[in-house]
């Protein structure tokens, strides 16, 4: 396929809290924009928009929702970016659908995984992504950890659980597409970034396949026969 007609990749980053996504994001980001300027960073849940703001307060526990309409939200601030910013045009997100079954599904409430999946079916799918593996007793010890409502160390547990099964789910590297790969997050954070881009480096020009949209599997077949036509 001629370069032009490439898409940027769509990357996505997700960890415990304090794993190190921000940073490595945000390091990805420079990175790729002295090839090219139009990249761009996403991250959620993005705080600044009303839906934010209102899952801010409840993160601050300034504000009490219940388990339902608060997973609600969150996938709503996806939905809201996804369709103004047109997420997997070259962009690298912080974050993301599965932040929202980790964090979800292990709450002692028992919302079904498939439930917690739902919401978020039809977004656009990444080509990649970043899993950055800190256990809970290096993201307790790290600056800041204990602020908001999730950053115990029994919860940062139960969210790694759930995310290993979600990375099973998705399947390993780059061969399958919307490939999880689990990223050794202990190291210093320019060493992290070197590993990093060995995965990126490949999607770095640009992916030509058409973007996918997350477990919709009745669209994807539609767009995979048009393909083959
Ligand atoms: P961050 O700004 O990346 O530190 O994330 C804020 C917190 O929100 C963090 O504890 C993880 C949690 N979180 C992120 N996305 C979701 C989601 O979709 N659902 C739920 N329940 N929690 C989420």
């Amino acid at each position: 396929m001629p370069e032009q007609q490439k898409r940027g990749a769509f990357i996505v980053f997700e960890g415990l809290d304090r794993s190190g996504k921000s940073t490595q994001a945000a390091m990805l980001v420079d990175r790729l924009k002295q090839e090219r300027a139009d990249v761009k960073l996403i991250k959620f849940p993005d705080r600044t928009t009303p839906v934010g703001k209102m899952i801010d307060s409840y993160l601050r526990s300034q504000s009490e929702l219940d388990d339902r309409a608060i997973h609600l939200l969150f996938s709503a601030n996806r939905w809201e970016l996804a369709s103004h910013s047109s997420c997997g045009h070259d962009h690298r997100c912080d974050r993301y659908a599965f932040s929202g079954i980790a964090f979800s599904f292990c709450k002692p409430s028992n919302l079904s995984y498939e439930w917690c999946r739902a919401p978020d079916i039809g977004l656009p799918a990444p080509d990649l992504t970043l899993f950055l593996d800190v256990g809970p007793d290096t993201v307790k010890s790290r600056g800041g950890f204990g602020e908001e409502r999730y950053e115990t160390e029994e919860v940062q547990q139960k969210v790694k659980d759930v995310f290993e099964r979600i990375g099973e789910e998705m399947g390993m590297g780059l061969l399958t597409e919307g490939g999880w790969v689990v990223v050794e997050g202990d190291f210093e954070k320019e060493k992290v970034a070197e590993v990093i881009w060995d995965w990126v480096k490949p999607l770095s020009g640009g992916v030509s396949r058409p973007l996918r949209t997350l477990w919709d599997e009745k669209e994807n077949k539609e767009r995979n026969d048009q393909l083959y036509i």
